[in-house]
């Protein structure tokens, strides 16, 4: 059902649109009746509007606190207009009615952000933005409610063909309206909790603004859409997307974990990623020396794979990414000649993220369960603690290698076995129910890399090797020794450390214990 509209009430913290749609809103002879900074721009672009506080005969009091928490104001957005009863207690009270709400909120989200001090952050607390809107959606039936300048254009279009709004239309505002105020306060609780250091409050309130709606999810017949909640962490959300096809949900999913992991290292570095999992990275003085090391390691898994890198993209790297087949490439930046030779293949997308994320910073992930969610802090810890165990002291060489393994282990699937050598993978096993399995199929994919290569040693000679959790048997190492490596880093703290470090000692290989373990399920 149309509702014409005679009355509106607009209070906006940002303006933007503001005046097209009061002028719309003239045109049709609408009454518009503001709160004082909205009223003034309004009255600015000469067009006549009538000040909340004249409109009710009560002041703005308490520095603007109380604007238009009056029964005027509420009553005439609450009242059913198919109810007698509220028309007879409407006319007795002097109250009019208001079809028309428009609101935006004090910017809380921005002066957080900004960095502003408590007080400040508190006086952009809004309490009658709210309170206006929920009382309009919750009488949508009636009152039209827009709290998003997206939304003018399409009130304006039916307001002039059919002079109002549809029911429909008022639903679809209604629920957008309440989405609102509760990202609204769940914005405001996330400040408070983290005024007192609490990552785990009582109630866990998460909200996001729907970024892009996706073709599908992990599988075509599964529905799916991006949300972002941190536009301040370089990464898939603040990415620009130069070039190449529609990004899919497993694209984002992987992308993210290329990128997360490429951040982790200090030189020029590359990371190929498939199905989540690094599938070759390497650091070296160049990204495209750095790329040659990290496809050396499994060229074959990084056919259709992501390629992150932490420094900008350059023609020379260009020239060689162009030859394998990938789905993404991301780079906090992209040289203009780099970009013009990706563009030979049209379909690769390439994102732009403008930084790289801090590895180091605090943040949380959520996963969801049967009736639930499980929540920690990201794990943004690094070991400090070295110690080695075996007779055999590790090589300075070694040990750069080792550390430069398990950071790698931290981004692998659990159970995770990386093989390094020189900072660069040669050998990943990943997501295996077994850690035997993984040090095992790491080896035999690196012996089978090195074939392909014309190598006739396995890539893994001569390697350290990382474990992202304790090897609970010797028989784990014991495959490591096998294909060659001559240096272990483990968390160590298996009731048997005692079988696995004489193993160790047994081969002459060197092991260190980090104390920390990077399980990743
Ligand atoms: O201070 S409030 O919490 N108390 C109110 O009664 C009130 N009424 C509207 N904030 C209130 N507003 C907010 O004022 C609106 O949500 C809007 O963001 C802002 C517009 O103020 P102005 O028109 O003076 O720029």
């Amino acid at each position: 059902m149309v509702i014409p509209v005679c009355r509106a009430l607009i209070s906006v913290s940002d303006k933007t649109g503001l005046i097209e749609l009061a002028k719309a809103l003239a045109e049709q002879k609408v009454e518009i009746l503001s709160t004082g900074g909205t009223a003034k721009a309004i009255r600015d672009a000469g067009i006549e509007v009538i000040e909340v506080s004249d409109f009710t005969g009560f002041p703005e009091i308490l520095d603007g606190r109380v604007k238009t928490l009056v029964p005027q104001i509420h009553g005439g957005l609450l009242g059913r207009r198919d109810l007698q009863s509220h028309q007879d207690q409407m006319q007795a009270h002097g109250i009019l009615p208001i079809d028309l709400l428009c609101v935006n909120l004090y910017p809380f989200e921005a002066t957080v952000a900004s960095g502003a001090g408590e007080e400040d952050v508190i006086e952009n607390i809004d309490i009658g933005g709210p309170a206006l809107i929920r009382a309009a959606s919750k009488n949508h039936s009636h009152v039209a409610v827009l709290t998003n300048a997206k939304q003018y254009q399409p009130f304006i279009e039916t307001l002039r063909t059919q002079g109002g709004s549809t029911l429909k239309q008022r639903k679809e505002w209604a629920h957008a309206a309440y989405a609102r105020t509760a990202a609204y306060d769940a914005a405001i609780a996330a400040w408070f909790a983290k005024e007192h250091d609490e990552l785990l409050p009582e109630r866990f309130i998460i909200s996001g603004e729907r970024k892009q709606v996706l073709r599908y999810g992990e599988n075509p017949h599964q529905q799916a859409a991006f949300y972002t909640n941190d536009e301040k962490r370089p990464g898939v959300a603040t990415a620009i997307q130069l070039q190449g096809k529609e990004l899919s949900y497993n694209n984002l999913n992987d992308t993210d974990a290329a990128f997360e992991a490429v951040a982790e290292f200090d030189e020029p570095s590359i990371v190929i990623v498939k199905h989540a999992n690094p599938c070759g990275v390497a650091s070296a003085q160049s990204l495209s020396m750095a790329w040659d090391l990290a496809l050396r390691c499994d060229s074959v898994s990084a056919f259709g794979g992501i390629i992150a890198m932490n420094r900008p993209l350059d023609a020379e790297l260009a020239s060689k990414i162009v030859h394998i087949f990938s789905e993404v490439v991301i780079a906090p930046k992209v040289n203009a000649d780099a970009l013009e030779i990706l563009s030979k293949k049209k379909n690769v997308r390439v994102l732009e993220t403008g930084g790289m994320p801090d590895p180091l910073a605090q943040g949380v992930m959520i996963k969801t369960l049967a009736g639930g969610f499980l929540v920690q802090n990201r794990d943004n810890g690094r070991p400090a603690d070295f110690k080695v165990v075996t007779k055999r002291q590790p090589t300075a060489q070694e040990m750069e290698d080792m550390i430069f393994a398990f950071r790698v282990g931290k981004h692998v699937k659990s159970n995770a076995i990386v093989y390094v050598k020189d900072k660069a993978t040669v050998g990943v096993g990943a997501g295996q129910m077994s850690r035997v399995d993984s040090a095992r199929i790491a080896a035999h994919k690196s012996a089978e890399a090195a074939q392909a290569a014309g190598l006739s040693d396995p890539l893994t000679k001569g390697s350290v090797v990382a474990s992202d959790a304790f090897f609970p048997f010797a028989d784990g190492l014991q495959a490591a020794i096998a294909a060659g490596a001559t240096a272990v880093i483990q968390p160590g703290g298996s009731m048997r450390d005692d079988e696995v470090i004489a193993a160790a000692d047994e081969a002459g290989i060197a092991m260190v214990f980090t104390s920390m373990r990077h399980f990743r399920h």
